[in-house]
C-alpha cells in the first residue's frame, strides 16, 4: 500500500495510526501541504490523485485509490479486520462513530491549513486566528471528555478508532497551544498512546518527511 501523507497533518496521523495497529506496512509518500514552500497537494500530479487536494490518500495492494480517512479507516477495518478498531457492541461502535465525527467533522475542518489560509485572506491576524482555533479545540474537545471511558483507551483496554482520531487532535492541540489539564480522562488516553508502538511510529516526529 502507499499512503499519500504529510508529517503534520492530523488526518494523515489518523490512517497512520490505524495501518499501524493493524500492523500493515505502507510506503509513505509525503506531499509537502506547506505554501508558499509546498503546496503540492494543488499541483496538477496531486490533483489527479485526490481531485479534492487534500491529504491523507491511500492506494491499496489492489491498485485503488481511497480518499478521506475516515473511509480509508473504515476500508482497511473491513479489509483486515483484525485487530477490530469497533467494538462489537453495537451501542459502543456508535459512540466510538460519535468522537470520530465530533474530531473529523465538528473541530479538524475549522482549523485545517485551508481554513486557515482563508481567514488570513479576509484580514485575520494570527492571534485571532489562535483563539479561533482555540475555541473549537477546546469545545469539541470538551464532549469529548464527556463521552470517553473511565479507564483505559476511549472506549476499553485496546485502541480503537475513537483513539485514531482522539491523538492526532491533540498533536493539533498542542500545536495551537490549547489547554488540556481540564480533560483528566482525554490525558489519561493520550498517555497509554504515548507508550503503544503503533501510536509512537504514527507519530508526526517519525515520519519520513519531518523535518
Ligand atoms: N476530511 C478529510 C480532511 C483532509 C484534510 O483536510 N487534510 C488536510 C491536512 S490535515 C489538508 O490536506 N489540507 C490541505 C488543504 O486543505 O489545502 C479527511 O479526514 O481525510
Amino acid at each position: 500500500m502507499e499512503l499519500y501523507t504529510y508529517y503534520r497533518s492530523t488526518a494523515s496521523y489518523r490512517v497512520r495510526i490505524a495501518l499501524a495497529l493493524k500492523g500493515l506496512a505502507f510506503t509513505a509518500l509525503p506531499v509537502n501541504l506547506l505554501v508558499p514552500k509546498g503546496g503540492a497537494n494543488r499541483q496538477p500530479e496531486y490533483l489527479a490523485i485526490n481531485p479534492q487536494g487534500r491529504v491523507p490518500a491511500l492506494r491499496t495492494d489492489e491498485g485503488e485509490l481511497l480518499i478521506q480517512s475516515p473511509a480509508i479507516i473504515e476500508y482497511l477495518d473491513e479489509r483486515y479486520p483484525q485487530p477490530a478498531l469497533l467494538a462489537e457492541d453495537l451501542a459502543t461502535r456508535a459512540h466510538e462513530r460519535a468522537v470520530a465525527a465530533i474530531i473529523g467533522c465538528d473541530i479538524h475542518p475549522l482549523h485545517n491549513s485551508s481554513t486557515q489560509n482563508l481567514l488570513r485572506q479576509w484580514g485575520h491576524d494570527e492571534a485571532q486566528l489562535l483563539a479561533w482555533i482555540g475555541h473549537w479545540i477546546s469545545q469539541g474537545l470538551g464532549a469529548v471528555e464527556q463521552l470517553i471511558g473511565d479507564q483505559g483507551y476511549c472506549f476499553g483496554e485496546q485502541p480503537g478508532l475513537a483513539d485514531t482520531f482522539l491523538i492526532p487532535q491533540l498533536y493539533a492541540a498542542e500545536r495551537f497551544k490549547v489547554a488540556l489539564d481540564s480533560y483528566p480522562r482525554i490525558l489519561r488516553v493520550a498517555a497509554l498512546a504515548a507508550k503503544h508502538p503503533a501510536f509512537i511510529q504514527a507519530h508526526p516526529s517519525n515520519q519520513p518527511d519531518t523535518p
